[in-house]
């Protein structure tokens, strides 16, 4: 049977930035979702999820109407929707879904999902599209489902190579492999406050996008890869903008002084992009919660050199580094004193191949 798959992601830095174009470095991790898929001669779409999805089955057609918000099969929906708006309508596929992508972790599960589904549908179709294209059409289909996100996450589903974090740009779509250190080492870590997509959460998030791009045009920017200066943001009143402005430009400079460390392999300058990053989030962006400044500060209690939220917060994952030889003792002592003994909610992060690398692009 022919098989597709695509990776979560962990973001090192560039957080709540991608939707306003400005470049972030995430890379994709180990987990994936695969599907496996059968063509079917005509357009209807059949899906049979793992781990109690409910199986979820649907005419193709140009315009296709929503499930209930929250339903997983959104995701199967915006993949059709996707592909019929750019490729049309063609024959759908019976497929059956795995994964072990934690959900709703700041992982980017469902785009996974999303990402692996489009190239099932279009693998059935021999439609071969290059990653431009796909970026031009997946973000959008994020949407779909109610959130107005960035390309952050199918861009690295995509086109993440296995030892590296991806620069990544927007508009147009670029990106650039930075090798990690040979030494340097992540872990992964759930704050144990689930990061639901819920309608409030999405309005949350979706607040935040419009307030960082109403700052911008009331200080006269059309666009903020026009750099503007984090000192003007003592002319904007509002402090919801102000704030959101501010985390927006600083973050920006975070993600160079980033590359610039990791390309210099200097770990304690990359620490400290790591650690203002999350300063920031919390108090600027303010899209932290307890759960993940109580972990963050325990990992950094426990020897780790850096540790901030990823992803779009509101509870979900942290991501922590430190180096291979003293991840073990950091991994077990959180276990011990954050997850009273618990292993499963902490692991390694290993950058790894998205859907479209070399040599995994093509169905098994
Ligand atoms: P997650 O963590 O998957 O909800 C979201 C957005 C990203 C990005 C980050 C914050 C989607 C699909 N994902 O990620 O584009 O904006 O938040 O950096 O909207």
């Amino acid at each position: 049977m022919p098989t597709v798959s695509a990776p979560g992601r962990v973001n090192l830095i560039g957080e709540h930035i991608d939707y306003h174009s400005l470049p972030v470095l995430p890379m994709a991790i180990g987990q994936r979702v695969t599907v496996h898929f059968t063509p079917i001669a005509g357009p209807r779409i059949e899906a049979i999820g793992a781990g109690g999805f409910p199986p979820r089955t649907f005419a193709w057609s140009p315009s296709i109407a929503p499930y209930e918000s929250g339903d997983w099969g959104n995701y199967l929906k915006a993949a059709a929707q996707a592909v019929a708006l750019r490729w049309g309508v063609r024959n759908g596929i019976a497929a059956e879904i795995t994964g072990n992508i934690p959900p709703a972790a700041g992982l980017s599960s469902s785009s996974a999902l999303l990402v692996a589904f489009t190239l099932a549908l279009l693998e059935a179709n021999s439609i071969r599209p290059t990653i431009g294209e796909l970026m031009e059409i997946l973000p959008d289909g994020e949407q779909y489902v109610g959130t107005r996100g960035g390309g952050m996450d199918h861009a690295i589903s995509l086109a993440g190579r296995a030892g590296h974090a991806l620069e990544i740009h927007f508009s147009p779509f670029h990106a650039r492999p930075i090798p990690i250190p040979p030494a340097w080492a992540f872990l992964i870590a759930h704050s144990l406050r689930t990061a639901e997509k819920s309608s409030a959460v999405r309005e949350e998030y979706n607040q935040r996008r419009f307030a960082g791009q109403r700052a911008l045009h009331q200080l006269g920017f059309t666009s903020y890869r026009q750099n503007p200066s984090p000192e003007l943001a003592a002319q904007l009143t509002d402090p919801l903008e102000r704030r959101c402005f501010l985390h927006v430009v600083t973050e920006a400079a975070r993600v160079r002084q980033a590359i610039a460390a990791l390309e210099s392999q200097d770990a304690p300058s990359f620490a400290r992009v790591l650690n203002e990053g999350h300063r920031s989030l919390r108090d600027q962006l303010q899209v932290s919660c307890p759960e993940l400044d109580r972990l963050t500060e325990s990992a950094l209690h426990a020897g780790a050199l850096g540790a901030r939220l990823t992803g779009a917060g509101f509870g979900g994952c942290a991501i922590i580094f430190t180096t291979h030889d003293a991840l073990p003792a950091i991994q077990q002592n959180l276990i011990e004193t954050f997850y009273n003994g618990d292993p499963t909610r902490i692991f390694p992060a290993v950058p790894s191949n998205g859907a479209m690398a070399a040599g995994t692009s093509s169905p098994s």
